[in-house]
């Protein structure tokens, strides 16, 4: 066994649902299987419509006493939690490489991407500040504040099973939110460990039950229950372009509000004064990193013509070198995919470029045998492709990489913006005016645009968040937290008069 899962207390049946500690829970038996050897790392059972029913009411519960602990308060816990993932970023890094695949390095990354994001939110808990505007009338005063908005619902995905809930959870809280947390069923241990690992603290603090809520289950249980739940004002939603129409629909229906974080198609630009060196390699991680599974993953390389083979020939020999295996040991480029169906869709899309008139020029296959008996493993993929084919715009979900040649800089920024999708992006120059280009409004039309750095690995100190089919949503740093409250408008008349805006005289005689 696992010494991991040992320390974690996560051998044996796990609830996967609760509120302040586990519920028993009524729903169906989840198997979580590591992609590393489909081995059966836990046991979850998962939360049925009542668990959801609890769950959610308890996070509507709490809510008022939450918003009523002063927003510095609520930061002290976030330093706390905070604290205790720096105390057990191995073991949780650990349970992340497991039932997802990525590297440890990828996997410490990401809860260090949840501790960098608590000490934001400890910050941000004394800087919720609302703007003070002079009034027309005088002896007014007229000013914004915002003020606590309610229970969240937060859907997250298989690929970043922690931090991206943290980006939002723990914004949520400082802004006096409780939250109710559907992770995906994909990788819903690190979601009960992590809980097992905070729900205490609450406890010790003397917090009521509520505060962090956790709700594995099925779509029909706990998925379509939270996005039509009324008691939820906001719903952040991470996944599929699919996943995310659908909660728009649901959520508009009534009037709620979303944070949508779905598909990117990312690019780099490769113009021909860029530093090579520096490209091949942020193309590298930008493409195979978390094996071509994150939202930013760079899925298409555009590079100028003139350099087009000495860059295709670089970045084939830095593929060659990969060692692709068990991502638990050190030395470890690449894992597997999260299981053999992202592998089928891998190959899927490959027949599909072909007969669209696509070339593979490296990898692509999957692995068998031996380490990578599993049957998860691929050889990740170097492509070239029209910019214009149908494969080309779509984001699948796997290592591969199009390339394509361009001419003009003008050409170039038209590739990279003809798809739907539009979370990342970056070009790889030395010359400033095509840089500063490629930063204007004349440039790329994505949410994240980068020069002579890679479309993946943010830092959280800036709104995450992409436009088009990617949701138009943004959560992390910056100001991102006033989605997540309510933002009210005040005028105090202090006078003795009842001067009227806009100059208007209503007076009764
Ligand atoms: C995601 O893939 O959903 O920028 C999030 C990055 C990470 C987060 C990715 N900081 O690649």
């Amino acid at each position: 066994m696992d010494p991991t899962l040992v320390r974690l207390g996560l051998l044996g049946e796990q609830e996967g649902a609760g509120s302040g500690s586990a519920r028993r829970c009524r729903g169906k038996l989840l198997e979580v299987v590591s992609p590393i050897d489909l081995q059966i790392i836990g046991r979850i059972r998962t939360a049925g419509v009542e668990d959801y029913e609890a769950v959610a009411g308890a996070a509507a519960g709490a809510f008022d006493a939450w918003a009523a602990v002063p927003a510095p308060k609520r930061g002290d816990i976030v330093r706390r939690i905070g604290d205790l993932l720096r105390a057990h970023k191995r073991e949780l890094a650990e349970i992340i490489a497991l039932e997802t695949g990525k590297i440890l390095p990828e996997a410490e990354g990401e809860v260090q991407e949840m501790i960098d994001m608590a000490d934001f939110a400890v910050g941000l808990s004394r800087m919720l500040y609302g703007k003070t505007m002079p009034s027309e009338r005088p002896g007014h005063r007229l000013y914004e504040q915002w003020l606590p908005l309610g229970p969240v619902g937060v859907i997250t995905a298989f690929n970043f099973p922690l931090a991206v809930w943290a980006w939002n959870a723990w914004i949520a809280l400082v802004c006096g939110n409780t939250v109710a947390w559907k992770p995906s069923s994909k990788a819903a241990l690190s979601a009960v460990a992590v809980m097992k690992l905070i729900w205490p603290l609450f406890k010790e603090c003397g917090l009521p039950e509520g505060v962090l809520n956790l709700a594995v289950g099925e779509r029909s249980a706990v998925g379509e229950r939270l996005i039509h739940d009324r008691r939820l004002p906001l719903i952040s939603a991470t996944g599929s372009v699919a996943m995310g129409r659908r909660v728009a629909q649901a959520v508009a229906a009534r009037l709620g509000r979303t944070i949508l974080e779905l598909g990117g198609n990312n690019a780099v630009i490769v113009a021909p004064s860029a530093d090579l060196d520096l490209a091949v390699r942020a193309v590298l991680f930008g493409a195979v990193g978390t094996a071509g599974q994150r939202c930013t993953t760079t899925r298409r390389a555009i590079v100028h013509r003139e350099i087009y083979r000495p860059f295709c020939d670089a970045l084939t020999a830095a593929y060659r070198r990969l060692r692709i295996g068990n991502p638990l040991e050190a030395g470890i480029d690449m894992g597997p995919l999260i299981d053999r169906g992202a592998v089928r869709a891998m190959q899927d899309a490959l027949a599909r470029l072909k007969d669209q008139g696509g070339r593979v020029l490296y990898g692509g296959e999957p692995l068998y045998g031996g380490t990578y008996a599993a049957g998860t493993y691929v050889v990740p993929c170097l492509a070239e492709a029209a910019p214009g084919l149908p494969i080309v715009r779509e984001e699948t979900f796997a290592p591969i990489l199009y390339l394509m040649p361009y001419g003009s800089i003008d050409e170039a920024i038209a590739f990279q913006n003809a798809v739907p999708q539009g979370l990342s992006s970056a070009i790889f120059t030395n010359d400033l005016r095509e840089a500063e280009r490629f930063l204007s409004h004349q440039g790329s039309d994505c949410g994240i645009a980068n020069v002579n750095s890679g479309t993946s690995g943010a830092e959280i100190g800036g709104a995450f968040g992409g436009e088009k089919e990617t949701g138009g949503g943004r959560e992390a740093g910056s100001d991102a937290w006033k989605a997540y409250m309510r933002r009210q408008t005040c005028t105090v008349n202090r006078s003795q008069e009842l001067p009227l805006s806009q100059g208007i005289e209503f007076a009764i005689t």
